[in-house]
């Protein structure tokens, strides 16, 4: 009789996974905590932190459900340190001539065990059913089609889904989207709920320990962590989130403060993408609050919209294009990382805030990671390859399939407008529209040419100029090039010294962050 070794992830912490539920009572399940997990890119302390406590308690869930659970600990003896390596072995030492393990997130995994075709014991994946759409029906959707764009894709998820839908299949308030309520200035006076404290447990400690002594020269500190590490307080903080910061999350969705790093935004896509909570369940929590009349419509449509809108459109374009979408580089961009991302040293107030929040929390919102650190990288003609290793590594839920997407194509428009529009590129007026920033930083956002001009001016200016022949045709660019030609030609050239002045006195350290051995 055939026996297989049951495989969890680190990000598949589901009770009900289908390869829990389709497996024999008595298949022991396994979990490995390794150090090339770890280290493929230099993952902030609290995410390796989270994942690891997250791992444990939800072994120990296993095993109060009657499960015999297999706990490999980063520093067993025996630990061979690699996913792949490790559950071969541990097969082996329960007799399994089987493995199996639902599809990874990220290709490197999957195109690892891919090749481990004809091994003994064999490999098999199963589908993984924690999104609303499906690898298949995904790519069935996007057969045939010249342009995607997420709004189509997003109506045809409320259909299917019947979220937010009234009983003739229409949208409830007869819109789809509810943009022009949202998108407020941050309001002087903004005050912010405070995130619910978990306190670490024994469990939690442990882990911190294990992490500071392993990862410790990594980018990030762990002093605050405060991330949900079992279902029942990733629970906890959606139902928080939805009694306190929904009602307001559509209004100052694209909001950014100096202060305030989670402002009324979520802070779930943690324990999303680690499984400790499902999509359907939080999307589902929102409409409720909706239909109790606790959150206006334009709050749980904008929300609903990032999950079953944009999380899953992203998943879908990463599956449908890897691994060549990762070697896309349409604007050609070819320098590394400033060094600054790694340290938060920059006198730029809003990128040294992004930063230090990241280094922090693990977390910058959305508008801080689109128009904030990926504006700058964008601006500076950052490689694609620097800035998503940055992106990989830094945030509580950054896995490949969901990163990837997001800093190759929305952000450095590296696969030419494949995922968005328009790059989503910004003078400094963006920021000093959206945050509180630039009245605390010494640049002077006003102001383009000179010592204390804010760099986001002239590098905007020739960003435009330097991708005139790709750009200028696209529809939703034609007013601002109709601004750049207008300009004299001295005032474009002292535009295009001072961002050459600066791009040129920046430090770039590509591998800052990494352990010795990368
Ligand atoms: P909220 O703003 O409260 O949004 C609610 C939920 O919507 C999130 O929890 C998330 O699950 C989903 N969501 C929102 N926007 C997106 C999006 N663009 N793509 C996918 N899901 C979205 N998100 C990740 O989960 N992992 C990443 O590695 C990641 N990398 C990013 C890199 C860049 C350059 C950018 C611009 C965005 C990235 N995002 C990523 C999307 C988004 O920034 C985060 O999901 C969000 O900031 C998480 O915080 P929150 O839970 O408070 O989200
Ligand atoms: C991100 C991560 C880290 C840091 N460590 C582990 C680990 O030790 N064991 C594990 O099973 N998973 C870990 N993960 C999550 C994996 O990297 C993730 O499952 C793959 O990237 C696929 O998405």
């Amino acid at each position: 009789m055939s026996q297989p070794l049951i495989v969890i992830l680190g990000d598949q912490l589901t009770e009900d996974l289908p390869v829990l539920t389709g497996a024999p009572e008595n298949a022991p399940v396994a979990l490995f905590e390794v150090e090339e997990e770890g280290r493929y890119v230099p993952h902030h302390p609290q995410k390796i932190t989270f994942l690891f406590s997250a791992m444990r308690h939800f072994a120990q869930t296993l095993r109060q459900r009657g499960r015999q659970v297999h706990y490999t600990c980063l520093d067993d003896n025996d630990n061979t340190q690699d996913l792949i390596s490790e559950a071969e072995r541990v097969a082996t030492l329960y007799g399994c001539d089987e493995i199996r393990v639902t599809r990874p997130g990220e290709w490197r995994l999957l195109d690892r065990i891919q090749k481990r075709r004809g091994n003994t014991p064999a490999w098999y994946m199963v589908a993984d059913d924690r999104f609303f759409c499906s690898q298949e029906a995904f790519n069935q959707w996007a057969q045939g089609r010249q342009r995607f764009r997420m709004e189509h894709f997003y109506r045809w998820m409320r259909r299917e889904t019947g979220l937010l839908m009234d009983e003739n299949n229409n949208p409830q308030g007869e819109q789809w989207n509810f943009d022009h309520d949202n998108r407020k200035p941050l309001p002087r006076d903004v005050d912010p709920p405070e995130p619910p404290q978990h306190q670490p447990d024994q469990v939690t400690r442990e882990v911190i320990a294990l992490v500071e002594a392993h990862f410790g020269e990594h980018f990030g500190t762990l002093e605050k962590f405060n991330w949900p590490v079992t279902r029942r307080q990733a629970l906890n903080d959606l139902n928080h989130f939805v009694e306190h910061a929904l009602p307001f999350f559509g209004d100052y969705q694209d909001a950014i403060s100096d202060q305030h790093p989670f402002l009324y935004h979520a802070r779930l896509s943690g324990a999303l993408n680690a499984g400790l909570l499902r999509p359907l369940e939080v999307c589902q929590a929102a409409e409720n609050a909706w239909r109790d009349g606790s959150v206006p419509l334009n709050c749980a449509e904008g929300f609903i919209r990032q999950i079953l809108g944009w999380r899953e459109y992203v998943r879908g374009i990463y599956w449908l294009n890897m691994p060549d979408y990762k070697q896309r580089n349409d604007l050609k961009a070819d320098r590394d990382l400033p060094a600054f991302y790694w340290t938060g040293d920059t006198d730029m107030r809003c990128l040294r805030r992004a930063i230090e929040m990241t280094r922090d929390h693990a977390y910058a919102h959305h508008i801080q990671r689109l128009m904030v650190t990926g504006n700058f990288a964008l601006l500076c003609g950052v490689r694609p390859e620097a800035l998503c290793d940055w992106y990989l590594a830094v945030y509580i839920d950054a896995y490949e399939w969901v990163e990837l997407p997001n800093t190759l194509g929305m952000v450095l428009y590296a696969d030419g407008g494949y995922l968005g529009s328009k790059p989503y590129c910004a003078s400094g007026k963006y920021i000093d529209r959206m945050s509180d920033h630039c009245q605390q930083c010494r640049f002077d956002v006003k102001k383009s040419i000179g010592e204390d001009a804010c760099p986001f001016n002239s590098l905007y200016w020739y960003f435009l100029e330097r991708h005139e022949k790709q750009l200028a045709g696209n529809q939703r660019m034609k007013l601002i090039y109709g601004s750049l030609n207008k300009m004299s030609s001295d005032k474009r050239e002292a535009l295009r010294e001072q961002a050459i002045r600066f791009l040129d006195q920046l430090d770039y350290e590509p591998a800052y962050g990494r352990g010795d051995h990368l």
